[in-house]
């Protein structure tokens, strides 16, 4: 048994598979070659069920020999202090690889989700659509000059940009070449391919558990 585990839910409606968080972590873990074990929680009665593991009911959430944390974004940058392949230790790539973290959390994915959330409720001219196309503007001129946000190389900080940015809807929202480049080349990689297809492989298989 590994000592890092990662928490899912059991099932996840067809929709998110692919998209759901834990393949944040375990992209993470394959990319720095860490052993880890996935289990569960039940998707059913989810606003209740694991509030001591994870206060908002959702997942993932990471157990580390016994130590627990949730957010996705946490768990990227606890499991990055064990890998130097996810964050470098030399001081100023260490600095710009969380700088570039901390901006796909809380300068990218705090406006795309919500926008996706409105397009996908129904809502006519949305009104966040202005505040996302100026900020992935500002991001493809970013990415029109690097392979990778960091420390000249892919990090951690690239992992979580892709993952915000792989979003089906922001991905097909505007013209931004070198964004979709930077997407498809970080999803090229073997550790998300592999992370993708064992996070859709888990829900069919629990397709078949829940239908006997
Ligand atoms: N900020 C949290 C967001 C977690 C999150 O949105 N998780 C989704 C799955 S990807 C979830 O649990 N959704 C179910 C719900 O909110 O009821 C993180 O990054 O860990």
């Amino acid at each position: 048994m590994s000592e890092l585990t990662i928490w899912t839910y059991d099932w996840v409606p067809e929709g998110p598979r692919g998209l759901v968080r834990d393949l944040r972590l375990r992209w993470a873990c394959e990319e720095a070659g860490l052993a880890y074990d996935v289990r569960t929680v039940p998707f059913d009665e989810r606003q209740t069920n694991h509030l001591a593991r994870q206060p908002f009911g959702q997942i993932p959430f990471l157990d580390d020999g016994g130590l627990q944390l949730f957010e996705s974004g946490a768990g990227l940058l606890h499991l990055a202090r064990q890998s130097d392949v996810l964050m470098p230790t030399e001081p100023a790539g260490a600095a710009e690889t969380l700088q570039w973290t901390i901006a796909a959390l809380n300068s990218i994915e705090m406006v795309t989700v919500p926008w996706w959330f409105l397009t996908i409720s129904g809502q006519a001219d949305n009104p966040l659509t202005g505040w996302m196309s100026q900020r992935l503007g500002q991001l493809e001129d970013v990415l029109g000059q690097r392979q990778w946000l960091a420390a000249g190389r892919f990090t951690v900080a690239d992992l979580l940009m892709a993952d915000v940015l792989r979003v089906p809807l922001v991905r097909a929202f505007g013209q931004r070449p070198a964004t979709e480049a930077y997407v498809a080349r970080a999803t090229a990689r073997p550790a998300f391919r592999k992370a993708h297809a064992d996070q859709i492989s888990q829900f069919e298989q629990a397709d078949a558990a829940r239908a006997g």
